[in-house]
């Protein structure tokens, strides 16, 4: 049902399924300040998503691609401005600064309070604002939570409908007094009367806001990704780390995976990369030539929700259910599953179009078309790109599809018991100093792995690209608290399923990314992954060798691994586990910076790991 309000509302009509009177009041509140022309409830049915695409064909936000290339599907391109997260305009708004921490921007709750109602008195007149139900999890499972946003981007709306259970059934579950998280977006572009609207609103100041003590998001100017999915990011990574904490679990950056051996034994692992690290790539492995009979199945891509369970394993869901994935570098080499999951249904933003209405983006095949209309929609050619160094897809596009899209979905990936996990693994992009993979000694060590894992910076963010940064268990961005304190999270929540007697998840580091005087990646990564993830695998069922003991943890010697299906020397090995202490010396001393940044709070247990770190060093 749509609803017309005027401006200056003050009473809104919500469809007759809608019961919580909390939920309309507050829908009231944000119109009222926010002002938009209307306000249309969002249903999730398809018809509606068919819809408001069509809507923002015809105002030319989106382009419909050829049905015969690419059914169902939608490019966008956004302003050239507005194509990645902005974590300087990122805040989490605690009353005390320390409970943010200093790896997050900080301002009291009552300060961004009034700048957010200045900033959306007024920023939606001339829109019409979208009501926006979701549920991350399952719809009503136990370990699910609710959120609603307010947008005045249909884009959002679309997107939304995919990358969560998103639509009518959430207000059943809400009943008349659910919970909820609610989000408010804009883009922050309001309309005069008569004037045209652009083709991707968005406006040059932004603000991504978290109120952790109130559980609320309000996001401002940007309409990209993780800044205007409220579901994502902000509330499944930086509200929900405060919940978790609070309620004893943990949210995090993390895809999560099945792998079963040819004797049908599965394990589910989890594993932590920065943005654009290849999470989608691993979480979608097909094993290599030499691991006949192994099988690897999604369950996520990007977030993993871990409670204790009462066996005192650790269970994780997925909360999302789709992928805004990296579209540059995907290809049927590098990503089959990815790209037959590609092949319809799929939303599109900043890749390139061909002439017969397709999509392409560099990596995608060796040879680029002969023209294409680029992100910018601007002509483009190889002679043109090679002339310019202009990309045809930005660095960041990205795709928007369906988890039941993808032809290797786990069976358990919707169960909202979750499934246990056998191991946490840790990776960054590093081109020298860490190995291509180890195994911590015990939780503490493999805590201190995670602390201080380093990754060089990708276009995900906005920024300068290629330098390493110190990205805690991947959360730089994203943990909603103080990260000195989200480590001691981690270590009790260690500390409480030993006592319990359970065996906790073995915690491995990796790094795909190590590279020759060259500068060329020497590990092939992608599917031959499974290799690593194969040792992983015997070293928890106990039938790995031991391996090579480091001064960082234990990783396996070049006869341990399995390389039936691969050419890959001792020398190259060599290359990529060897430990250069020098190196170490230095990795440390950013190890210690790190630690004084965040030495309010940060665990005694994680400066003793570091302290015997250095002893072996010396040694
Ligand atoms: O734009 S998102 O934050 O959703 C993607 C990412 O950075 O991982
Ligand atoms: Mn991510």
């Amino acid at each position: 049902m749509n609803q017309p309000v005027m401006n200056g509302v003050t009473a809104v009509e919500a469809p007759s399924y809608v019961k919580h009177q909390k939920l309309i009041s507050w829908v009231a509140e944000i119109a009222a300040l926010t002002k938009p022309d209307s306000i249309y409830w969002c249903d999730g049915s398809e018809e509606e998503y068919n819809r408001l695409c069509a809507l923002m064909v015809e105002g030319g936000t989106m382009k419909k691609l050829n049905p015969e290339k690419r059914p169902n599907s939608y490019l966008a391109c956004s302003d050239p401005s507005d194509v990645a997260r902005v974590e300087d305009r990122t805040f989490i708004c605690t009353d005390n600064k320390e409970d943010a921490g200093p790896t997050n921007n900080w301002m009291a709750p009552a300060e961004m309070r009034a700048t957010m109602n200045g900033l959306f008195d007024g920023a939606m007149r001339g829109r019409t604002m979208y009501v926006v139900p979701f549920s991350m999890g399952p719809l009503g499972s136990p370990i699910a939570h609710i959120g609603v946003e307010l947008s005045d981007s249909p884009y959002v709306a679309v997107n939304m409908r995919i990358m969560t259970r998103m639509g009518r059934a959430v207000y059943e579950v809400l009943g008349s007094d659910g919970e909820f998280v609610p989000c408010v977006h804009t883009v922050g572009a309001p309309l005069e009367p008569g004037q045209k609207d652009v083709a991707w609103p968005c406006n040059p100041t932004k603000y991504i806001v978290h109120y952790p003590q109130t559980r609320e998001i309000w996001s401002y100017g940007s309409g990209y990704g993780g800044n205007a999915l409220l579901g994502k990011k902000c509330f499944a990574l930086r509200i929900a780390s405060n919940m978790g904490r609070e309620e004893g679990w943990l949210a995090e950056h993390m895809l999560i995976l099945g792998v079963e051996n040819p004797e049908g034994k599965k394990h589910y692992v989890a594993a932590a990369f920065p943005s654009a690290c290849g999470k989608t790539n691993f979480a979608m492995l097909i094993p290599p030539a030499g691991f006949e009979g192994w099988k690897v199945t999604t369950i996520g891509d990007d977030i993993a929700w871990i409670k204790p369970g009462a066996d005192g394993r650790l269970y994780a869901i997925n909360p999302e259910a789709g992928y805004f994935g990296v579209a540059p570098g995907t290809n049927s080499d590098t990503n089959y599953n990815c790209m037959a999951s590609l092949k319809d249904n799929t939303i599109f933003t900043n890749v390139a179009l061909t002439d017969d209405g397709d999509v392409w983006w560099e990596g995608m095949t060796k040879e680029p078309p002969a023209h294409l209309i680029d992100w910018q929609g601007k002509d483009w050619t190889p002679a043109i790109g090679k002339e310019t160094g202009r990309k045809a897809a930005h660095p960041n596009a990205r795709f928007t599809v369906s988890a039941t899209s993808n032809p290797v979905l786990d069976p358990s990936w919707d169960d909202p018991a979750g499934v246990p996990i056998s191991a946490f693994i840790f990776g960054g992009r590093r081109s020298t100093t860490v190995p291509l993979v180890t195994e911590a000694r015990d939780w503490v060590e493999g805590v201190y792995m995670a602390a201080t894992m380093g990754s060089e910076t990708t276009a995900a963010a906005t920024g300068q690209q290629g330098v390493v940064r110190r990205d805690p268990f991947a959360m730089l961005p994203f943990a909603g608290y103080n990260m000195s304190e989200y480590f001691q999270h981690w270590l009790e929540i260690g500390e409480k399923l030993s006592a319990t007697g359970a065996t906790l998840p073995r915690i491995y580091c990796v790094n795909w990314f190590r590279t020759d005087e060259n500068g060329r990646f020497v590990w092939p990564g992608f599917g031959d992954n499974m290799r690593v993830l194969k040792w992983m695998l015997e070293r928890i069922e106990g039938k790995a060798s031991e391996g090579v003991e480091h001064l960082f943890g234990v990783t396996p010697r070049y006869e341990d691994m399995h390389w039936d299906g691969l050419e890959f020397g001792r020398d190259k090995y060599e290359k990529i586990t060897s430990i250069d202490n020098s190196a170490w010396e230095d990795e440390l001393k950013l190890h210690s910076e790190l630690f004084d940044k965040l030495k309010h709070k940060l665990p005694p247990a994680l400066e003793a790991a570091k302290g015997k770190l250095e002893q072996r060093l010396k040694a």
